[in-house]
């Protein structure tokens, strides 16, 4: 008999990286071995991919750990956890407390209303300052920690921890994480007077009857402490704080006891709704739901899907569909992902994390329903903000499908990267979060697919315009070469448009000069060459063609002659108005820590950006700007360097403006150049 729903908890363990929440979930689970890692992780001591893994615990408990990668590289992996999870851990180190680097892991814990512990790691370290990692929760969250254990000692003479709730000792002689309890000795009576009002008092704020108990100098019962501090957590009002050591596996008995005290089971706290807002009914008797929060592609073993049950059961007979293609769900092995690997089982309940094999057909952000449901649909996912994008070049170019089979593989497995071939500049286009994340799929690429690939910036898409209008010029086609000859004759004007302009067409023929049927076909000869321009060959816009005369022959003319007689006048109006070159400027808004604005601002006028805009919001200031793509394309990583991690941004195409005349004739030799290996690529 598995563990009630009541007592499971999926909790997601989240940090800036390298604060130990690795080794903690591996403590917290009761791991022997160190977990498992995959190849692109172990060379650089980094989570990259979140792991799910989960433990049979006394008194038939379920802890299911989310072990999320700590680089913004991978947020969206993150966010994708806390979507299933039921609470988080939110880890700090004892070192250097809670920093600006963790604020948008905080942050996106708290979108999401997950109920959340705060664990303070490496108490081991000589360094360890308890008091310094509460007072900087307070600083930087803006929220009262309430301390639940104090620690004892710290670096090599941290031996144990008392628990304020208990008001007992815990002490640890070796490494096993196997605590005694004891009574707490006299000489810390100071310390535990100490933190256990701190917590009380953080307590009793949720909760104003309490609160005048507590100024009257009443004796709280402890019950009351918890139950009040329960609800809060659950509302976000208070967050408890634990501390220890994983690599000495101090504390971290008390953090698990923790994590089923204070935060919700799933049938109390679900973070994902159903589309159509109606309640999830988390009985196992209710119709099946289940969503898929992350997809493995394992080079021997295939494909793994991790689902997490909202509702219902799942085993062999379940009649379940796939919601976004309506395939009906082929289950062959459902599986618990221990920390020693994946563990056949017959029956899944809600609030189980389940692993499945071989099913081909679903991925990351699918919903499962029960056929009688068929209609429900979790919420999706929000759209990854990808801001770095290269070009994938392949030096074989037999190769060229095996990279796009692989790359549909990897970004299978992360979302948050896409690829797309892009028509106009015949590139294909990877697009990420940041290097690191880029630089994995290269690496996976390399080792996992044995393809060679380099990246480079994208190619810019340029236009091409005029600066001038010309007046009457012609384009006369005319071709005798025996039988039918060839005859088109036009006159057009050609004057330059407003940016968006896009192309205007004015038929300002009168008395038949042509006749009618062969005006369009005019138009038609002048859109086509429009295509490539005469600067450089890109495409032309904003440009208005005025037809007002011409001449026909009533044998000889076809729409085929009238076509090429407006490509004539169009390229001869096109070389006498002055073309220019047009680059795309983007519309980029920064979002940094205030002490970072100048520095931004600085930073973009030196892209030739031009600042239009300043704001505020909830996470720092907004720099706005407008800044051509072409000085953008290594933003994502200078950024990151310019702001130790701290900046984000987006951007999104504004107009078109002139390319200074300094930087155009580069661009018009680079495009030359790769125009003409395309075509000797192509023989
Ligand atoms: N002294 C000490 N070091 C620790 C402790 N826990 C982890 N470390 C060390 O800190 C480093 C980072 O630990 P991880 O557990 O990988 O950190 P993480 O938060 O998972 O990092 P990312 O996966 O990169 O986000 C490793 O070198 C660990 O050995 C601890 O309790 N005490
Ligand atoms: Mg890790």
């Amino acid at each position: 008999m598995g563990a009630t729903i009541d007592n499971k908890r999926i909790i997601s363990v989240v940090s800036v990286d390298g604060n130990g929440k690795t080794n903690t979930v591996r403590r917290l689970l009761n791991s022997k071995d160190k977990l498992p890692v995959e190849p692109e992780e172990s060379g650089r001591n980094y989570t990259l991919f979140s792991k799910t893994f989960m433990a049979d615990l006394p008194d038939n408990k379920e802890l299911y750990l989310l072990d999320t990668p700590g680089s913004l590289n991978y947020i969206n992996d993150v966010i994708n956890c806390a979507r299933v999870s039921n609470g988080a851990v939110y880890v700090i180190n004892a070192i250097s407390g809670a920093t600006d680097q963790g604020l948008r892991h905080w942050w996106r814990l708290r979108d999401y209303s997950l109920p959340t512990i705060i664990y303070v790691s490496m108490m081991d370290n000589p360094e360890a300052d308890f008091d310094k990692a509460l007072d900087s929760i307070k600083l930087l969250f803006n929220v009262s920690p309430v301390p639940i254990i104090v620690p004892i000692g710290k670096g090599n003479e941290f031996t144990g921890v008392i628990n304020l709730m208990r008001q007992k000792m815990y002490t640890y002689k070796d490494d096993s994480g196997k605590s005694k309890e004891e009574e707490i000795p006299a000489q810390y009576a100071d310390i535990v007077t100490k933190y256990r009002n701190q917590m009380i008092e953080a307590i009793v704020e949720n909760d104003e009857e309490l609160m005048g108990q507590y100024l009257d100098g009443k004796e709280i019962p402890t019950d009351t402490l918890r139950k009040v501090l329960g609800k809060a957590v659950k509302e976000r009002g208070a967050f408890p704080v634990f501390a220890g050591s994983a690599s000495k596996g101090i504390g971290i008995d008390l953090l698990r006891d923790g994590i089923f005290y204070y935060m919700p089971s799933s049938s109390e706290f679900n973070t994902l709704t159903f589309k159509d807002g109606e309640k999830i009914d988390t009985s196992d008797k209710a119709p099946f739901s289940a969503y898929v929060f992350k997809t493995r592609i394992d080079a021997y073993t295939g494909k793994t899907n991790y689902i997490k049950i909202l509702s219902g059961k799942l085993n062999k007979n379940t009649k379940a569909l796939i919601a976004d293609n309506n395939h009906s769900l082929k289950i062959s092995k459902i599986n618990k992902p221990y920390t020693d690997g994946l563990k056949p089982v017959e029956e899944a309940v809600a609030g189980d994390i389940v692993v499945l094999d071989k099913c081909e057909d679903i991925r990351t952000g699918y919903t499962l329903v029960d056929s009688s449901i068929s209609q429900k649909m979790f919420e999706p996912s929000p759209e990854p903000k990808r801001v770095l994008n290269y070009a994938v070049e392949i030096a074989d170019k037999k190769l060229e499908e095996k990279v796009g089979a692989a790359l549909r593989k990897i970004t299978e497995e992360d979302p948050s990267v896409s690829f797309a071939r892009v028509a106009e500049t015949k590139e294909l286009v990877l697009s990420g979060l940041g290097q690191l994340q880029l630089d994995v799929v290269n690496e996976m690429l390399k080792d996992r697919y044995k393809l060679d690939v380099t990246f480079k910036s994208p190619r810019i898409p340029y236009r091409e315009t005029i600066k001038k209008g010309v007046k009457n010029i012609q384009g006369k086609h005319k071709k005798q070469s025996g039988g039918h000859g060839q005859f088109g004759d036009c006159w057009i004007h050609l004057d330059p448009l407003k940016r968006g302009g896009g192309f205007e067409f004015v038929d300002a023929i009168v008395g038949g000069a042509i006749p009618r049927n062969f005006i369009p076909s005019v138009e038609k000869g002048i859109v086509k060459t429009m295509e490539r321009g005469v600067v450089a060959g890109f495409p032309i816009i904003d440009v208005r063609v005025t037809l007002y005369d011409g001449s026909y022959h009533d044998v000889d003319s076809s729409d085929m002659a009238f076509q090429v007689a407006g490509s004539l006048a169009f390229k001869k109006a096109m070389e006498e108005a002055s073309p220019i070159l047009l680059e795309p400027i983007m519309d980029v808004s920064v979002y940094v820590p205030d002490h970072y604005v100048g520095t931004i601002t600085n930073d973009l006028s030196g892209r030739r950006g031009r600042i239009s805009g300043m704001d505020s919001s909830s996470e720092g200031s907004i720099v706005k700007a407008s800044v051509p793509l072409g000085e953008m394309a290594t933003y994502a990583p200078e950024l990151h360097s310019m702001t130790k991690g701290l900046g984000l941004f987006e951007m999104k195409f504004l107009t078109y403006e002139e390319v200074p005349p300094q930087n155009s004739n580069k661009v018009v030799e680079d495009t030359k150049k790769w125009r003409q290996d395309e075509e000797e690529n192509k023989l």
